[in-house]
This record gives C-alpha cells, structure tokens and sequence, in this order.
C-alpha cells in the first residue's frame, strides 16, 4: 500500500506487506521489486514510491488502473494501462473469474513459493525500533497507543491525522490500520500544519469516535490556534505531540547526507533550557487539558489518560531527536540502496 492507501487492506491480514517506497517496508520494497505481475490500481507512482523510475517494478509486467487518464503511462510505462473507476473495474475482474470454465487451472497455483519468499523477507527484516529506559522513543510512543486502542477494541472506532515529518512516517509505519477511512494524512505536497485541522474535521463529521492527530512539534505550531475552536466547538480531538525540538525530517537529511550541518531546524531555546515553545502552558490558556511526559515509565498511563478524556487533550510527549526514519530509499535512488541502520 502506498501511504495514502492504508487501512484499504487490513494491516494485521498476513497478506499485508504494508507501506511501500522511500520509507516502505524492506519486504514490500523487495516484494515490487521481484513481482511477475504489479496490479497498481488507484495509484499515481508518485517519487516516493518509485525513487528511480526507471528502475522501479523493472522485472515484471505492470497493470495500470486509474480513473484519470492522464495518470496513465504518465511516469510509468504500463504493459496494460485501463481507464476505469477501480469499483467497477473490480467488479467486472471478479465476474470474468467467475466466468472463466469449470477445470481451468487455479489462479493461486504457483504462489505458494511466493509467498513462502515473502514471508522469509517479512520475518528477517522487520520494522524495528529499540526501546530505551532513558528516553521516550516515538515509535514506541505510537506503537503503545495502538496496542491500548486494539485492547480496548476501539481500532475500528479510531481516526489518526497527523501533521508531516518523521512523526508522520512512524506513524504510517507503527500505526497498524485495518480499515478504510481511519487514516488521514497529506502526501503529496506534504503540508505541515494539516494535522490538528483535519482531526476536527474528521471529529466534527464523526462525533462518536475517537480522532487522535499524531503530530510533530514544528508541524503543530502552524495552526496552534486552532486549540480554541476544539475548546469553543467542544470538539474532543487527542494530539500525541513527539516533540523532538526540532524539523526532525529535515534533521535525519543533514545528518545523512549533508553532515549534520544544522540550517536553523532547531526549534528550541537550548539545550539547557525547558522544551519551547511549552505547549502544555499553551493548551492551559486555551483551557485544553494536557500534560507532559518524558519518562518511559509514564508512558501507559499517559496514553491511557488521553484516550479517556472526555475532551480535547494535548499530550506532549519529549522524544529524542537523533531517531531517524528508517528503512529509508534515499531520493531518487533504487532498492539496492535501501539505507536499513
Ligand atoms: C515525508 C513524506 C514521506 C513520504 N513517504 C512515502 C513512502 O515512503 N511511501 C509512500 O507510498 N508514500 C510516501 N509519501 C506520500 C507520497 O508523496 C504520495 O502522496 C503517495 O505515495 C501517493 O499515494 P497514491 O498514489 O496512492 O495516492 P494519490 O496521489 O491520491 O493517487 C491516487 C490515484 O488514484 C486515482 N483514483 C482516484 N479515485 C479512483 C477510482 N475511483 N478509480 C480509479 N482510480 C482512482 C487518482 O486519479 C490518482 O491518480 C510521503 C509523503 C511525505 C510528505
Ligand atoms: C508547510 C511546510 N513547510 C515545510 C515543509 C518541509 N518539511 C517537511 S517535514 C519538515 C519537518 C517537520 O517537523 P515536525 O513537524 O517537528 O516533525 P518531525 O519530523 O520532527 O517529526 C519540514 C520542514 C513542509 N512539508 N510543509
Ligand atoms: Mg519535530
């Protein structure tokens, strides 16, 4: 699934591979990589999936489905490009299986070994984070909330926005989503600042569940305001702010590949200094309950504290700012390239 595409197949379904491109899955990646047969149905192989092109699905054939014409063969050569709604499209692909004669050779003969491949991609190269009894690592931070969400069987009744940057990635990655509609987020153009609004939109068209923004620190504070219509509104949105004090995807590329040559991405007052902008005291003058976390140790009961609430909740939570993203594809660049330590 491409990121915009989760929760349009069961994350936890074992057929799942999860998220492909620059910060993908390794078994889906290699999955792409190595299939007879991609079926890219409603999607626009846009540069984060692909990297290098040219390179990209390069041994197998490719079946293009979009509603837009001019999507097809646009960045991608199709072997078989098809201008359709993907609802009937599918619709009619079921009824021509369905139609094929009695006695024609299964269409899943031949997959075992495939997915027997996969399943030794997926179980060798996971998704991997270490905890950390010192600090608060945020994929632990989002992977904590869902297991309390999943064990209050409250998954399906769940709503995840979040702004864009590294919180944005852990969560497409750590975040398992089983259904449609549960998660919003703004690839593409990738606008910081998206978080906190589409979790009150969302909130207000579903009054019933519970819409939680991931968000990052730089990413929240570009519509902070927005605090007042939760409170004015009484629309009850939770915000899981992992604030690293800095542009953390900005940081991981300067680290990477540019030195750690720091071009203003610290947003903080110094290292000696309590975490600015205080957002708690920020939610407090909004009259949004919140709290701070830093240690491991309050992590649960923290988490449990925002889920519960009643009302809009801010919980800030301090993370490490040297957490990068992995794995990672750099831009541009092709599987083989796959940064995965
Ligand atoms: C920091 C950052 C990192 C990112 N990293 C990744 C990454 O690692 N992996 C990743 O996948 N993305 C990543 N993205 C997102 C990426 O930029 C794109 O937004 C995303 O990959 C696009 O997904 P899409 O092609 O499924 O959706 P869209 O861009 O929405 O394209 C959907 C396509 O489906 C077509 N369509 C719509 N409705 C129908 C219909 N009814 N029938 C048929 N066709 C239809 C549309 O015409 C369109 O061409 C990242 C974004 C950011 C900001
Ligand atoms: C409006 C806007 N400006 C700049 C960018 C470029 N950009 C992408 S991620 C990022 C850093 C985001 O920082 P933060 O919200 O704190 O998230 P983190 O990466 O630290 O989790 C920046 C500056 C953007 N996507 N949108
Ligand atoms: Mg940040």
């Amino acid at each position: 699934m491409t990121l915009l595409g989760l929760g349009g197949f069961p994350a936890e379904h074992f057929l799942s591979l999860d998220m492909l491109g620059m910060h993908g899955t390794v078994y889906s990646n290699y999955a792409i990589n190595e299939a007879d047969l991609l079926l890219a149905f409603g999607v626009r192989f846009d540069d984060r999936v692909t990297g290098k092109v040219s390179e990209f699905a390069k041994h197998g054939k490719i079946v293009h489905l979009d509603i837009d014409p001019s999507e097809l063969n646009k960045i991608k050569k199709a072997d078989l490009p098809i201008h359709g709604d993907i609802c009937l499209a599918l619709q009619d692909l079921v009824r021509m299986i369905d139609a094929r004669p009695k006695g024609s050779p299964s269409l899943t003969a031949g997959h075992q070994e495939w997915i027997k491949q996969v399943e030794h991609w997926r179980a060798t190269e996971p998704l991997r984070c270490e905890a950390r009894e010192d600090a608060i690592i945020p994929q632990i931070a989002i992977k904590r909330m869902w297991e309390l969400l999943k064990e209050r069987n409250m998954l399906d009744d769940t709503i995840v926005t979040t702004g864009v940057g590294q919180h944005q990635m852990f969560a497409a990655q750590f975040f398992k989503f089983n259904s449609p509609r549960t998660w919003i987020t703004s690839g593409g153009l990738g606008s910081m600042g998206f978080g906190l609004p589409s979790a009150m939109g969302a909130q207000a068209a579903n009054p019933l569940k519970t819409v939680i923004d991931v968000d990052g620190d730089g990413s929240f504070l570009m519509n902070v305001q927005e605090l007042a219509t939760c409170f004015t509104e009484k629309l009850p949105v939770k915000v899981l702010l992992l604030n690293n004090q800095h542009l953390g995807m900005v940081v991981q590329w300067e680290d990477r590949f540019f030195e750690s040559n720091r071009g203003h991405t610290y947003l903080g007052a110094g290292f000696d200094q309590p975490p600015y902008p205080d957002f708690v005291t920020i939610a407090k003058g909004f009259r949004v309950a919140t709290r701070r976390i830093t240690d491991p140790k309050d992590l649960d009961e923290a988490l449990i504290e925002m889920i519960e609430s009643k009302g809009p909740y801010l919980l800030d939570v301090m993370t490490p700012h040297q957490e990068h993203v992995l794995p990672m594809i750099p831009s541009g660049m092709t599987v083989k390239d796959i940064i995965k330590v």
